[in-house]
């Protein structure tokens, strides 16, 4: 079983590359390790079983967060009509969305992060997603709410992004803020 010893966490430059797509239908090692990652989420979830193996509960597991850089997810999570979402999912993408953004309050975490950030993270209101299931299918999900949240987090690992990269003010390719040796100078004249 997949364990919080399996996790990687940030500073792993697996969390900062775009995974590779998986291509179908998937080997059986793949199905394997899907298979894993959504019952990680089911392990986590169930106090005993996260109690007795130190598990962090989840929503939600992206396939480079156990350095396998493939794009395969697992969500367990309930729908905005309360109807359990619990998939494994190969090659998810993002096929519309709603120009309207939400947000968590309280902010986000990740099992890769083992430090509070703070701050909104912006995400689209209403997604539509495409992706093959576990068993092979190909299947259209219309997202919104909470579960709208949990997908985006998770496509955003496939591709290297991390929650806090979209914190306003904590993006990495951006200087929000010239250098502290700078500032000083610009003081000075004023
Ligand atoms: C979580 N846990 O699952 C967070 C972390 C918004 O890439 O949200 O890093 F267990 C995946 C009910 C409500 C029950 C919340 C997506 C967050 C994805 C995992 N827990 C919860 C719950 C939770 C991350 N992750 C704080 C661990
Ligand atoms: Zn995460």
């Amino acid at each position: 079983m997949i364990t919080m010893d399996d996790i990687i966490r940030e500073g792993h430059p697996t969390l900062r590359k775009r995974a590779e797509e998986v291509s179908l239908p998937a080997s059986n090692e793949e199905k394997k390790i899907l298979q894993k990652m959504v019952e990680y989420l089911i392990h986590s979830q169930d106090e005993e079983t996260a109690e007795k193996y130190g598990l962090r509960p989840g929503v939600g597991l992206a396939a480079p967060q156990i350095n396998v850089s493939k794009r395969m997810i697992a969500v367990r999570t309930h729908d905005h009509n309360d109807e359990l979402i619990e998939l494994g999912l190969y090659n998810p993408k993002i096929v519309s969305h709603s120009v309207e953004t939400t947000y968590l309050e309280g902010g986000e975490g990740c099992l890769s992060v083992d430090r509070m950030v703070e701050g909104e993270v912006p995400r689209y209101a209403r997604i539509k997603v495409k992706a093959t299931t576990l068993e092979g299918d190909e299947i259209t999900l219309r997202l919104k709410g909470f579960a709208a949240i949990v997908f985006q987090h998770e496509i955003d690992h496939l591709n290297g992004i991390m929650f806090y990269d979209r914190i306003e003010g904590n993006d990495p390719h951006k200087q929000s803020l010239p250098p502290k040796e700078v500032m000083k100078l610009s003081d000075d004249h004023g």
